[in-house]
């Protein structure tokens, strides 16, 4: 079944002023890595269908997209490594060594750095996105696993597994301004989109902690601890709702947190050993990896059910930000990135240098 898609009012008025009638609509795709077949499984998220399976490297539980959706990253817990994925083609196009069991990855909002959590080593790699070079190495807290960026490419925050702790690292300095104490066994960690709190699961707690990071409370501390499943690792935040999605290993199951009370309101069964959660871009939908039932559920964040369970290969963690950017007019420039974003205008000229693409110029706003 096709996940219906709402046509954004601004591509209405754009189609309708300008009669362009095969504007496709690309959607962004899901890199679903499994980490015991070392591959990824992509998922076009239009129509929930595998499109593709390829090989990476050994061991591939952590996975992370760049901004501008044209390389993937997995971390490979048993190579030691990164594997570069060039999404064009499907293709491992380089492999970073790192620290030792690397798993949790993610990219800054302007794409210039990967930072990478080892686990072993209890720090984390930082790789400079256009060399593929390891540029610095940060000391953590004991067992480093997840990693989120705050939207405003200032911090960086990580979880130590086996510290009980998070470390907040400062993206300008490359240094460990906090570390903040949370709950027992700290695995999955997500930034809410408004920039204000850090979401973080503890695994052995059951419990989720929040950590205010900006406005009043900026001052790295958890404000809030919420009881949810058992086994708690992938978190996500709906854009709109503000909904938080906890998936929860051992009960098999997503509860659903209101980030305005920090309420739970709901709960949903999912398959067996959930592990990434990830809110689509267009907040449509919520992906979960089940890593023991060797597929991804589906839930319509609207009725807060399953509608969707599709198959993958042997392990799928996906642990991390593993779809990729909107780009609605499917031109190949993310929508974040794109100077004119319902325009189809691959190479992006602005030859007046209005600051918008030249082929929105004396076009409305929102083309
Ligand atoms: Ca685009
Ligand atoms: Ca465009
Ligand atoms: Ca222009």
């Amino acid at each position: 079944m096709d996940r219906p898609k709402s046509l954004p009012l601004s591509l209405g008025l754009a189609l309708g002023l300008l009669a362009v009638s095969a504007v496709a609509r690309a959607a962004p795709f899901a890199y679903i890595s499994n980490a015991a077949d070392h591959t990824v499984s992509v998922v076009d998220t239009a129509s929930d269908a595998v499109v593709t399976t390829f090989p990476v490297g050994t061991g591939p539980y952590g996975v992370a997209v760049h901004p501008n959706g044209r390389t993937v990253y997995t971390a490979n817990l048993y190579d030691n490594a990164v594997s570069v994925i060039d999404t064009a083609s499907n293709t491992v196009v380089d492999t970073v060594a790192v620290g030792e069991w690397p798993f949790g990855l993610a990219v800054l909002p302007d794409g210039s750095a990967l930072y990478v959590a080892n686990f072993i080593d209890s720090s984390v790699s930082i790789i400079d996105t256009a060399t593929h070079t390891v540029v610095d190495t940060v000391l953590a807290g004991t067992n480093a696993r997840g990693v989120a960026v705050h939207p405003d490419g200032s911090r960086v925050y990580v979880t130590n597994t086996n510290g009980d702790s998070v470390s907040v690292i400062d993206t300008a300095t490359h240094a460990v301004v906090a570390t903040v104490p949370v709950g027992s066994q700290p695995r999955g960690i997500a930034v809410h989109p408004n920039g204000k709190t850090v979401y973080v699961t503890n695994n052995d707690g059951n419990t989720v902690s929040v950590i205010a990071v900006a406005g009043a409370l900026a001052n790295n501390s958890v404000v809030a601890t919420i009881a949810v499943g058992a086994g708690p690792i992938g978190v996500d935040i709906h854009p709109v709702s503000g909904y938080v999605y906890v998936g929860n290993r051992d009960s098999g199951d997503v509860y659903i947190i209101d980030s305005a009370t920090n309420a739970v309101v709901g709960t949903i069964p999912v398959g067996l050993s959930p592990r990434g959660v990830m809110v689509h871009p267009d907040g449509g939908a919520v992906y979960v990896s089940n890593s023991l039932s060797n597929n991804v559920s589906v839930i319509d964040p609207t009725t807060q059910t399953v509608v969707e369970t599709i198959a993958v290969g042997s392990v799928p963690f996906a642990f991390g930000e593993f779809i990729g950017p909107l780009d609605s007019d499917g031109d190949g420039v993310a929508d974040t990135l794109d100077n004119c974003p319902l325009i189809v205008n691959p190479g992006q000229e602005d030859d007046d240098h209005s600051g918008r693409g030249d082929a929105c110029d004396g076009l409305p706003p929102g083309c």
